[in-house]
C-alpha cells in the first residue's frame, strides 16, 4: 500500500506586503502554490490513501480564495478515488462551536473523511481488499477531554492495517512545541509500535521519531525559524508490516536567515559593506531574507543607512534587520530596534520586565496582534 502523508498547509495564510498586480498577496500564493504541487503529485503517482494530519487551513475563519482553491483541489483528488483523510488542527479549530467548522464544507464530498468532531474515530477503508483502519484524533478545546480520547486509542486486531493520526506536540524525549497556546500535548508512550504508521501534524520541521511516528513539517516557510530547511510531505511504502518512507521535498519560495554580522569592533562604513556583501550573495529577487547585526552599538545602529538596504532589497519579496542593539546609557541589550518593529520591542521589553510565566506563549500572541494592526493599517 502506498499513503502520502502530509500536514501543515496552512492555506489561506499570508503574510509581508508584496503583492502580485492583481493585489493578492504573494506569499498566500506561494502556500497555494506548494499545494498544488502536493496535489499534482497525488494525481499523478495515484497511492491508495492520502492522510493530512491537521492544519490544512491556517484559520478558522479562511477567505474566500482559499475556501475555493482548498475545493478546487480536493475535487480534482476526490475525482481520483483516492480517498483523502483530514483531521482538524489547532489553526482551523473553532473555540466556540457555535462558530462552526470550516471542514464541514467537505462532509459531501465523495472519497474526502473530514474528522473535526473533538473525538476519537475509527474509519474503516477498504484497500486493495485489505482492511485499512485510521484511528483520528482531531483538535479539541478541551484538554482533559483530549487526553480521555487519547487513552481509548487502540489498533483493532483484525484489520490489516492499522493507522493513527493525530494533531499535537508529542512529549517525551523532547518536546516538539510549537508554542502555541492551544496545542494539545500526545506523550510519546501513546505512539505505540503495534501501528503501522502514525502520522503526526502540528510541528512544522519534518521529524523521526520512532520507528513508526513522523512528522512530515510544514509545507511552506512561515517564520526565519523554518528558514533554510526542506519543505515537503511523506510517501511511505507500507507492505508486510514494514515500513519504506521517504521524504519528498516542494518547490518553496527560498527564505534565508543569514549569518548574523558581528558589529562590536566595527565602524559604521565597515558594517554597511558587510551589509552590501550580504545582500549581494543573497541575490534578493524573489526571496525573502533576515539580516541581523549582532551586538551594533545604539548610536552606530541610528547612522545605519536603511534607505539604501531597502534600495539593496527592491526585488525581495521581503526583508527585515534583527539588530540587537547594545544601548550605552543601559547595560542591557535590546533585541531589534528596526523601525517597524518599534512597537514589537516595546511590547518585548515590558514583558521581560513582568513577573509572570508562560511568558513565550504572550510574546508569541502579542506579536502576532501587533503586526496584523500594522498590517491593517498599511491597509493589506
Ligand atoms: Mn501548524
Amino acid at each position: 500500500m502506498k499513503i502520502l502523508h502530509i500536514a501543515d498547509t496552512h492555506l489561506g495564510y499570508s503574510a509581508y506586503r508584496k503583492v502580485t498586480e492583481e493585489g493578492i498577496n504573494q506569499r498566500e500564493l506561494d502556500v497555494y502554490n506548494v499545494f498544488e504541487q502536493f496535489i499534482d503529485y497525488a494525481v499523478k503517482t495515484k497511492p491508495d490513501l492520502i492522510i493530512h494530519a491537521g492544519d490544512l487551513f491556517d484559520s478558522v475563519r479562511p477567505n474566500n480564495r482559499a475556501i475555493t482553491f482548498s475545493m478546487k483541489q480536493l475535487i480534482r483528488l476526490s475525482k481520483t478515488g483516492i480517498p483523502f483523510v483530514v483531521i482538524a488542527g489547532n489553526h482551523e479549530h473553532p473555540k466556540l462551536r457555535e462558530t462552526g467548522h470550516i471542514f464541514s464544507i467537505f462532509d459531501h464530498v465523495e472519497n474526502i473523511y473530514p474528522v473535526y468532531n473533538e473525538k476519537y474515530e475509527k474509519l474503516s477503508l477498504n484497500i486493495n481488499n485489505e482492511k485499512t483502519i485510521i484511528h483520528a484524533l482531531p483538535q479539541s478545546n478541551n484538554k482533559k477531554e483530549f487526553n480521555e480520547e487519547l487513552k481509548k486509542i487502540k489498533p483493532v486486531s483484525n484489520a490489516d492495517y492499522n493507522i493513527l493520526v493525530a494533531h499535537g506536540s508529542v512529549t517525551g524525549i523532547k518536546v516538539f512545541s510549537m508554542n502555541e497556546f492551544n496545542e494539545l500535548f500526545i506523550p510519546i508512550d501513546m505512539l505505540s509500535k503495534d501501528f503501522d504508521y502514525i502520522a503526526l501534524g502540528h510541528y512544522h520541521k519534518y521529524t523521526q521519531l520512532t520507528s513508526n511516528a513522523f512528522y512530515p513539517g510544514s509545507t511552506e516557510n512561515f517564520t526565519f525559524a523554518d528558514a533554510g530547511d526542506k519543505k515537503g510531505f511523506i510517501e511511505l511504502e507500507l507492505s508486510n508490516k514494514k515500513l519504506k518512507p521517504s521524504f519528498i521535498q516542494l518547490k518553496t519560495r527560498p527564505m534565508i536567515d543569514t549569518k548574523p554580522i558581528k558589529c562590536s569592533n566595527l565602524k559604521l562604513d565597515e558594517i554597511m559593506k558587510k551589509i552590501r556583501e550580504t545582500v549581494e550573495t543573497i541575490q534578493p529577487q524573489g526571496k525573502t531574507f533576515r539580516i541581523t547585526l549582532q551586538n551594533i552599538p545604539l548610536q552606530i545602529y541610528r547612522s545605519i543607512d536603511l534607505h539604501e538596504i531597502r534600495k539593496l532589497s527592491s526585488e525581495a519579496i521581503h526583508y527585515e534587520i534583527k539588530a540587537d542593539v547594545i544601548k550605552e546609557e543601559d547595560e542591557t541589550k535590546n533585541l531589534g530596534t528596526s523601525k517597524i518593529n518599534a512597537l514589537v520591542n516595546e511590547f518585548k521589553q515590558f514583558l521581560k520586565k513582568q513577573d509572570i510565566q508562560e511568558k513565550n506563549i504572550l510574546l508569541k500572541l502579542g506579536i502576532g496582534y501587533i503586526e496584523k494592526i500594522e498590517a491593517r493599517d498599511e491597509g493589506k
